[in-house]
């Protein structure tokens, strides 16, 4: 496990080198979903596989930018799927990005997750790794200096609501607005990775990419992005739930690339969202 964390410092160092180089026009290419992917996209997954394919320990390793998992080493152990560089659409805005990664074994369903780490490329490059505890690293010329363990309070006070507010389901929109009559702050940057990273680093609140009626099942994928996150929110002390109020390291994995509704909180703003969503 610590050669796969290292192999992720590594990328990461990369990554970092190819977002202050790249320039930031577009592939030829699409991802899985259909999304016209960045040069930068491929770059990035293409460093991450370069790292991951050195260890011994990984048998399986699945992109969010390709479409299917590639098996890496028959004998392997762990299965790690990741997104390389997620929301990198807002690089050309000069706004925070990052990657994902978790760490499996025997399948890529939830339950089987067994550490998820994520890095932040934003004014510094963070680290954050989740394995019995949450832990969060800076990059310091060549080297990830350990800065602190992340606890989450029982209460926050951000909410980071995602989708297109259009589509959002009547109960979904009562939710939200509750928490910002309660003085909740408006936290959303359209960067998962630093918009759960704030929630996490400042103790709490809510983030929630709901299912809307134009996409039902949401937007996030669980392999790539939710069940890692999930780990790290449970981990520190909060928790993560879909829109049936059911744990999301509940959830199997099902194709690949499924997405789910998703909400990641305090405790105090996830029962919330049962509350909000017990009738819905
Ligand atoms: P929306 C970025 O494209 C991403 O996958 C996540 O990083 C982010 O949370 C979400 O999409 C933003 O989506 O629909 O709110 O713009």
């Amino acid at each position: 496990m610590t050669e796969i964390i290292e192999a992720i410092k590594k990328s990461a160092k990369r990554i970092q080198k190819a977002i202050n180089e790249e320039e930031l026009t577009y592939a030829q290419s699409c991802n899985s979903s259909g999304e016209q992917q960045l040069k930068l996209d491929v770059q990035s997954d293409m460093i991450i596989e370069e790292e991951l394919s050195k260890i011994a320990s990984i048998k399986t390793i699945a992109s969010e930018e390709k479409s299917d998992p590639i098996t890496i080493n028959e004998n392997g152990t762990y299965l790690v799927g990741y997104d390389p560089l997620d929301g990198s659409s807002l690089v050309d805005v000069n706004l925070s990005v990052g990657s994902i990664f978790g760490i499996y074994e025997k399948s890529f369903d939830g339950k089987n997750l067994i550490a998820s780490a994520y890095v932040v490329y934003g004014p510094r490059v963070e680290l954050v790794v989740a394995g019995v505890k949450v832990e969060r690293f800076v990059l310091q010329e060549d080297n990830f200096i350990f800065m602190q363990e992340i606890c989450l309070k029982d209460k926050g006070k951000l909410n980071a609501p995602g989708a297109t507010q259009k589509h959002w389901y009547p109960h979904h929109k009562e939710l939200v607005e509750s928490l910002f009559q309660e003085g909740y702050r408006l936290r959303y940057s359209g960067g998962m990775v630093p918009d759960l990273h704030q929630i996490l680093c400042k103790g709490g609140g809510l983030f929630s990419y709901p299912g809307t009626n134009d996409k039902p099942e949401g937007k996030l994928r669980r392999v790539f992005e939710v069940f890692p996150f999930a780990y790290i929110f449970e981990k520190a002390g909060g928790e993560a739930i879909n829109d049936k109020g059911v744990r999301l390291l509940e959830l199997e994995c099902g194709n690949i690339h499924a997405t789910t509704p998703c909400f990641f909180g305090s405790k105090y703003e996830i029962e919330k969202v049962r509350e909000f969503y017990a009738n819905a």
